[in-house]
């Protein structure tokens, strides 16, 4: 075996954005373009020369090829252990917990989420640090400067490591340890939920279906809620991961899990469905005729956590991102917990978790959590509420019923315009951003502004700033919207506008979220312009 040191790089654009590094999976294929983000991400860390990572990904294109490319590498800049899912596959929030579990320096997950896959799709790459969780701003801000300055990349020459055999490997001085993807992270989520309740449960008749949108998660809701909850053969559907995601949007919204939502939305309606996305991090909760929204499920979950043995003692608090509707705050206000509000990514909860400020975080964008690990769970938050709902005996609308008839009911809805020419959607921000100061006290579709701002996130454990992290304009009588761009798109910008208006609990609560929000939506469109920067006011996906 040959160690070799190639000369490449730098290339452009290899900023972290939201959520590690996704591009277009040629755009990764180039020679030298993955190895140079690898070595600057290993020397941003100061080398990985005796450490240890964690090493998966949601399998799709590319997936295999790339792990065989940073082991190599991994060994060639000296790491001691790699531990790496079998057949490459390991789910966002398994990799965090076995960061944690095994205690290693970090990990690499291999995933561009609820994004197509493909060799003409995405691809993506993200460092995890040793509390399992995304690498915070500091860290992703030093691997941005190194693969500005990079020339050159070590790697070594060794054959592929058989990634299907369990068991230890070897390349040049670094072992390889290829695990069962599933039995840890099942194993944890047997400690934290009434695995008895919810078995009964099943036992007892009750139908689910899971939609794992042929990714990563298939393997590990057969193993749990088929084969350790007794849920029966075929609750969970698209089970087997395919490099393409079956040819679609690996995304649990009900635009991407259209046929799961015709079915609970059908006579024949199981009584609980969900759905998780490419990388496992990300859930879909819809009951019998009754659409959650990731919103209000992070509401309905820490409102009712303590039914679960995790939870039990209570919550230290709640954290939502920006953008998510502020139901979960009403929750937390009335349980006098703490809760916060974060920008939009994962990465900023993990200081709140790290310190113990909050125990549940969630966000708009199909994201729940909580302390277990240090990224979103999907399946973690379907089993939370499988567990409430034995404990509960009650539909999913039922529950959602006698939540907003105690809190009041955040309407919500984010708007997607994709696509959009990255200079209009700039420009569409620029135009919101200098009306700041007129705005407030103006009227726009009935509805009269009560202030506008750009957010910005003082981190309240370790006093960093974040800022332009969002655009808001809230109005009187509980409405509120939100633009900001997103940080995961390959391709142009992708403007997503997030609406709310709440209703208090005596007001009407049977609205469609689109009567609700419709006054909202006709503000943000009229006092952006939208019109005339973008050529467009419908969106391409509304969740
Ligand atoms: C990532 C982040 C989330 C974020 C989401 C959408 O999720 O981890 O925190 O809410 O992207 O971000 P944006 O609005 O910038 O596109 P995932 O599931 O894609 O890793």
């Amino acid at each position: 075996m040959t160690l070799s040191t190639i000369k490449k790089g730098p290339f452009e654009g290899q900023k972290p954005g939201t959520s590690g590094l996704r591009k277009k999976t040629r755009v990764f294929m180039e020679p030298g373009y993955l190895e140079c983000f690898v070595q600057s991400t290993f020397n941003a860390i100061g080398g990985v020369a005796g450490k240890s990572l964690v090493i998966g990904g949601d399998g799709r294109f590319y997936n295999d090829k790339a792990i065989q490319i940073i082991l190599k590498m991994a060994a060639a800049n000296g790491a001691a252990l790699a531990v790496v899912g079998q057949g490459g596959l390991l789910s966002t929030p398994a990799v965090s917990h076995l960061i944690r579990k095994r205690k290693t320096d970090g990990g690499l997950i291999l995933s561009a989420s609820h994004n197509p896959g493909g060799i003409d799709e995405d691809f993506g790459i993200k460092y995890n640090v040793a509390n399992g969780g995304p690498a915070p701003e500091s860290v992703t801000a030093r691997m941005f400067d190194e693969t500005l300055k990079i020339t050159e990349y070590r790697t070594i020459d060794a054959p592929d490591i058989a990634l299907g055999d369990l068991g230890l490997h070897q390349i040049g001085e670094m072992q390889v340890e290829i695990i069962d993807p599933v039995a840890d992270y099942a194993a944890l989520m047997e400690t934290l939920f009434d695995f008895g309740k919810i078995k009964a449960l099943f036992a007892g008749g009750f139908m689910m279906r899971f939609d794992a949108m042929h990714a990563v998660t298939g393997p590990y809701a057969k193993a749990i809620l088929e084969d350790r909850l007794g849920a029966p053969a075929g609750t969970v559907i698209n089970a087997v991961p395919s490099e393409d995601f079956g040819g679609g949007h690996p995304d649990p919204n009900p635009v991407w899990a259209k046929a799961l939502m015709e079915e609970m939305m059908s006579p024949t309606a199981p009584d609980f469905g969900a759905a998780s996305d490419g990388d496992g991090d990300r859930n879909m909760i819809v009951g019998r005729g009754s659409y959650v929204t990731p919103s209000d499920s992070l509401a309905v979950l820490a409102a009712n956590a303590h039914l679960a043995p995790a939870y039990e003692a209570g919550l230290a608090g709640v954290a939502r991102s920006m953008p998510t509707s502020a139901a979960s705050d009403l929750v937390a206000q009335k349980l006098g917990i703490n809760s916060f509000e974060t920008p939009t990514g994962w990465k900023f909860f993990g200081n709140l978790l790290d310190a113990g400020k909050v125990t549940l975080c969630g966000e708009e964008s199909a994201g729940t959590g909580s302390d277990h690990v240090r990224e979103k769970d999907g399946l973690w938050a379907v089993l939370l509420w499988l567990n409430i709902l034995a404990q509960r005996k009650q539909s999913v609308a039922d529950i959602l019923v006698d939540h907003w008839a105690e809190y009041g009911r955040n309407y919500y809805s984010r708007h997607d315009y994709e696509a959009v020419p990255t200079e209009a959607a700039n420009a569409l921000m620029a135009h919101l951003e200098a009306q700041f100061d007129s705005l407030p006290g103006t009227q726009w579709s009935g509805l009269s502004v009560r202030a506008a701002d750009s957010f910005s996130y003082h981190d309240p454990v370790d006093g960093s700033v974040s800022e332009n992290q969002g655009l808001r304009i809230s109005f009187e009588g509980g409405a509120r919207a939100v633009l900001r761009l997103s940080g995961t798109g390959t391709e142009g910008a992708t403007l997503r506008v997030y609406l709310e208006q709440y209703a208090g609990p005596d007001a009407d609560n049977s609205l469609t979220a689109e009567a609700a929000l419709a006054s909202v939506r006709a503000a943000v469109i009229e006092i952006t312009a939208m019109q005339s920067h973008i050529g467009r006011t419908a969106p391409d996906v509304r969740t």
